[in-house]
């Protein structure tokens, strides 16, 4: 098997590089790092000196792939399956990528900053922050509603790039914001990426780890 992920269960960018494998069956090694394991941690940083994951090693074209979005365009690239992540027709690739960057800027990322201040010790909180990344997801949760009124996927009729990013920035952002009631086509979408089986299966995968994410204080 040339392929290993370099992951962990809990991590919400490491979700979106699952369900591209998992939506087309593609075999993988999975490597969970422990970050909280100094040796683990200098064995990712190694592959990519930002230190995060997910990282991507295929040994069959001797590339190593760090970032979620690069991972999954690689991925659509180089291990093709039915599920395709970016369309060939350059405008609508533009408008899948477009949409893929906002739920990674404008959901994922403030709903990261709410999350990792949990974690910080009394007297490094960053309250200010916090309120501006609440603010953020308010306001990409009304974009959603709009975008989301015909109901279907990210991009339309077909599952998508945009979608894999969608899955998780959703997942954890409604834990820190939840969506308001009168957001029905953003609950309905979030409901329909759930039963997908590729990100049930990931859901269903980071089950036993779900007490270590961190709750507000
Ligand atoms: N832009 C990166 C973000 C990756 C990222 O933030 N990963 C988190 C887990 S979800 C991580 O590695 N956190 C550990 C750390 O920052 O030490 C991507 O899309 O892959």
């Amino acid at each position: 098997m040339s392929l290993t992920l370099h992951f962990h269960p809990l991590a919400s960018f490491c979700w979106k590089a699952l369900i591209a494998l998992y939506e087309n069956g593609i075999p993988f090694t999975p490597n969970l790092v422990n970050l909280g394991n100094p040796d683990e941690r200098a064995a990712l940083a190694k592959l990519w000196g930002i230190g995060k994951f997910p990282v991507l090693r295929d040994d069959a074209r001797n590339e190593t792939v760090p970032e979620s979005s690069i991972i999954i365009e690689y991925l659509d690239r180089h291990y093709r399956g039915p599920t395709r992540f970016i369309p060939d027709d350059p405008a609508a690739a533009l408008q899948t990528r477009l949409r893929e960057r906002f739920y990674d800027l404008y959901v994922h990322m403030p709903m990261q900053k709410i999350m990792a201040d949990r974690l910080r010790a009394e007297g490094k909180r960053d309250s200010y922050g916090v309120e501006e990344a609440r603010a953020q997801l308010r306001t990409s949760y009304a974009m959603i509603e709009q975008q989301m009124a015909n109901g279907g996927w990210a991009m339309g009729d077909e599952f998508s790039f945009a979608d894999c990013a969608a899955a998780p920035s959703l997942f954890y952002g409604s834990m820190v914001v939840p969506f308001g009631d009168a957001q029905k086509n953003l609950a309905a979408y979030f409901a329909r990426l759930k039963a997908r089986p590729s990100f049930a299966r990931v859901l269903k995968e980071a089950e036993p780890y779900f007490q270590m994410v961190p709750k507000e204080s």
